[in-house]
């Protein structure tokens, strides 16, 4: 059997050799400490990769990004939102064995919720069809997860990173929410709404997710913060959407992120969170930074953010 970690398509490859060196990483570690009963030991040397993709109206971008996809992902899972065109014949030609599913709900949040719930995979990487995330980053995700994230997030505000897809006032809104969310939660985000994400699934079991439209990205952030999950931030470049006109509303969706944000906090879904971080700034202040461990993973005192830097 092909080994899933030797890429097969080469669009990079110095990107696509990631994994391998991840996996050494993950092989050391383990090899070094037989006793080690750390998260190291615990992760799947050869973790298998489920790509969830949401569309609406994309047939003219997929043939941009569906061949970029490296074929030794495990699955990939297309989540359409009743497309008028012909998104979905297009993507069966070119992955012939692309899983297509209708969404459940509407939004898409509904819609990576449906992926999410179908997928696989021990790692979830959720990304765009509208050819302005570089499938070609993928690498990067896995090695960070493989290295010891709970959460991948795609940054376009570290070097290396960037976006010629963002007017200056979305730029501010999100510098606005996002410093929203470090005061509010504690963390380091750099990015708060961009959606070039991977984590592993077993984390989606606490996440609970029940977002329906774009802020499902801000849900996931602020609950992975809340329960306390190990994040490494990814240099990302967004591009501009090749084909079609995004289906965001800045003013509209900016405003569900923001009610996301304040409800978040004054109400904590996440089951087991510690109470403490109802109010993470009280509790660095008092010196009450919390410690207390949630059953299945190994976590960090703090709230973690690994800057993968270049060089
Ligand atoms: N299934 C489904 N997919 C959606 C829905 N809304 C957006 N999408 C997809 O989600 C991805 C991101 O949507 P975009 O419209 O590009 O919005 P955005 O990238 O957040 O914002 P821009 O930066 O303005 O492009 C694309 O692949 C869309 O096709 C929806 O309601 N259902
Ligand atoms: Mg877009």
């Amino acid at each position: 059997m092909d080994d899933p970690f030797t890429p097969m398509s080469f669009h990079c490859e110095a990107k696509d050799a990631l994994p391998q060196q991840a996996r050494a990483v993950v092989e050391l570690a383990i090899a070094m400490s037989p006793e080690d009963t750390t998260s190291a030991r615990r992760l799947p040397p050869q973790p298998t990769v489920s790509i969830v993709i949401p569309t609406m109206n994309e047939a003219q971008n997929l043939p941009h990004v569906l061949p970029l996809i490296p074929r030794w992902v495990h699955e990939v899972i297309l989540v359409d939102g009743n497309s008028s065109d012909n998104t979905v014949e297009v993507a069966r030609s070119l992955l012939p064995g692309i899983l297509v599913l209708p969404q459940q709900g509407r939004g898409k949040g509904a819609a990576l919720r449906t992926g999410f719930a179908a997928a696989t995979g021990d790692i979830i990487v959720m990304i765009d069809a509208d050819g302005s995330m570089n499938p070609n980053e993928i690498p990067a995700y896995i090695g960070a997860l493989m290295t010891g994230a709970d959460f991948a997030k795609g940054s376009r505000f570290l070097q290396g990173g960037g976006t010629d897809d963002m007017e200056w006032f979305r730029y501010m809104g999100n510098l606005f929410l996002t410093w929203m969310v470090r005061l509010g939660y504690g963390g380091h985000y750099s990015d708060l709404c961009y959606g070039y994400n991977a984590f592993w699934r077993r984390v989606l079991h606490d996440l609970n997710l029940d977002a329906d439209g774009f802020e499902i990205e801000t849900q996931i952030n602020v609950r992975i913060l809340q329960a306390r999950l190990k994040i490494s931030e990814i240099p990302s470049f967004e591009s501009c959407r090749i084909h079609g006109v995004s289906n965001l509303n800045t003013l509209r969706d900016g405003w569900r992120v923001l009610k996301t944000i304040v409800s978040e906090w004054l109400q904590p879904r996440i089951a087991n969170a510690p109470q403490k971080l109802r109010h993470p700034l009280l509790a660095k202040w008092l010196a009450l930074a919390p410690t207390q461990k949630i059953a299945g993973y190994a976590k960090a005192d703090q709230y973690p953010v690994v800057l993968i830097r270049e060089g």
